[in-house]
C-alpha cells in the first residue's frame, strides 16, 4: 500500500505517544492551545433562574426532609452547561437555602468561605462564631473559612436566601476540611449586634486585631444600612456608564473586599438606563433584590425580576438595563483573581 510522506509522520508521531502514556507523559504540543488560550472562552453559560419556578419546589422539599437530615436544605443552581457540576460559574457554587419554621440547620465548619443574600429573612438566623444575626431581606452575611456557623427560625414563617460558596476553589486546590459541632446549634458567648457595633461603625477596636484572618469582621452587612447609602450615592451623581451606581462591601480592617476569595457589590440602575459593554474575567452570580433588569449577555437577551438569580459567566460582553429602578446583588471570584494577579476587564 502506498503512503503519503505526511501520513508516515503521523504514524510515527502516533507511534512515539502511545509509549509515551505508560511513562506518564504526553507530547505538550498536541494539548498547547487548549492550555494556553489566546483568551477565556467560558464552558458555561449565562442564564437566569426563575424564583417563581424555585420557591414551590423549595417548598416541596421543605415538605421531603428536614434542614437537620439535609444538613444543609439546597437547591443547587447548576450551570445549564454542566449538569451534576454543582455550580453556577467555572469556580462558584450558588443555591436556594430553605428554614422551615422550628428548624434548625445545625452547626458546622468548613474550609469554604460562605454568603448568604436574605430574600425571606422573616427573623430567621445565622450565628457566626457565637454571635447571632437576624435575617432581612437584602442583608449579606458571610460565614469566614473555618468559623462556626448554624442557621435557624423561631418565628412562624420560612427563611429563604441565596448562598455563594468558594467550594470549588478550595476543592481545587484539595484543601478542603469539614468539621461538625458536638451541638446543634452553638453556645451563645456575645450579644447580637456586637461584630457591627465594634468593627461596623466606623469605630474599631484599640487594640489592632481580626478575628477572621482575611475576612472581615462584620457578619451582617444590613440592608437596612446598605441600601439608604446607595441610594444616597445614587440621588447625588449621574450613574457611571458601566457599572451605574455600585457600591463594594468592604472589609473595615484594610479597606479590601469582604471575603479573600468572593467579591461582593451592590448596584443601583435607575428605570430605563442601560449600562455600556463590559467584559471581565470573574464568573458572576446576580440577585435582584429590587426592580427588574434585562442583560444582555454574549449576545443573548434575558429578564430577571426580583429574587431570580443571573450567572454571567467569564469573558462575555454584558449590558444591563433596568425595567423598573432595580437594586441588583452581585458576587464573584474576582476578589481571589485579583490576588492572584489574573484578573483583567474591558470596557466599551
Ligand atoms: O450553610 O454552611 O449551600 O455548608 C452548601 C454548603 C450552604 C452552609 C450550602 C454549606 C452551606
Amino acid at each position: 500500500m502506498q503512503t503519503s510522506a505526511a501520513e508516515d509522520t503521523m504514524a510515527a508521531r502516533r507511534k512515539f505517544y502511545d509509549r509515551l502514556s505508560p511513562q506518564s507523559m504526553a507530547p505538550l504540543w498536541e494539548v498547547l492551545k487548549g492550555l494556553v488560550p489566546d483568551e477565556p472562552t467560558s464552558k458555561f453559560a449565562a442564564h437566569v433562574w426563575k424564583f417563581a419556578d424555585a420557591r414551590p419546589l423549595l417548598m416541596e422539599a421543605g415538605a421531603l426532609l428536614t434542614a437537620e437530615e439535609a444538613e444543609r436544605r439546597v437547591l443547587v443552581l447548576e450551570n445549564p452547561a454542566m449538569p451534576g457540576g454543582s455550580r453556577i460559574t467555572a469556580s462558584m457554587y450558588s443555591g436556594y437555602q430553605l428554614i422551615m419554621p422550628g428548624e434548625i440547620a445545625p452547626a458546622h465548619r468548613h474550609t469554604a468561605s460562605a454568603l448568604r443574600m436574605v430574600l425571606e429573612g422573616n427573623g430567621g438566623y445565622t450565628a457566626v462564631a457565637g454571635e447571632k444575626t437576624s435575617m432581612q431581606r437584602g442583608d449579606l452575611v458571610i460565614t469566614p473559612a473555618m468559623a462556626w456557623h448554624d442557621h435557624g427560625q423561631e418565628h412562624h414563617k420560612p427563611v429563604i436566601w441565596v448562598d455563594g460558596l468558594d467550594l470549588h476553589m478550595v476543592n481545587f486546590y484539595e484543601a478542603a476540611f469539614l468539621d461538625h459541632g458536638n451541638d446543634k446549634t452553638q453556645i451563645i458567648s456575645k450579644p447580637e449586634g456586637h461584630s457591627e457595633s465594634e468593627f461596623g461603625s466606623g469605630l474599631g477596636p484599640m487594640n489592632a486585631r481580626s478575628p477572621f484572618g482575611a475576612t472581615s469582621p462584620i457578619f451582617n452587612y444590613s440592608y437596612a444600612k446598605s441600601r439608604p447609602a446607595l441610594m444616597q450615592i445614587a440621588g447625588a451623581a449621574a450613574p457611571d456608564p458601566h457599572v451605574a451606581h455600585s457600591l463594594r462591601y468592604i472589609n473595615p480592617l484594610d479597606g479590601g473586599w469582604a471575603m479573600p476569595t468572593i467579591a461582593t457589590w451592590l448596584t443601583h440602575v435607575p428605570k430605563g438606563f442601560e449600562t455600556k459593554p463590559v467584559r471581565s474575567t470573574d464568573g458572576r452570580t446576580l440577585v435582584v433584590i429590587e426592580g427588574e433588569v434585562t442583560f444582555e449577555i454574549g449576545g443573548k437577551t434575558m429578564t430577571a425580576g426580583e429574587s431570580d438569580v443571573t450567572a454571567i459567566p467569564s469573558w462575555m460582553w454584558t449590558k444591563m438595563r433596568a425595567s423598573k429602578d432595580a437594586v441588583v446583588f452581585t458576587f464573584s471570584d474576582r476578589s481571589a483573581q485579583e490576588k492572584l494577579g489574573i484578573f483583567r476587564e474591558e470596557r466599551r
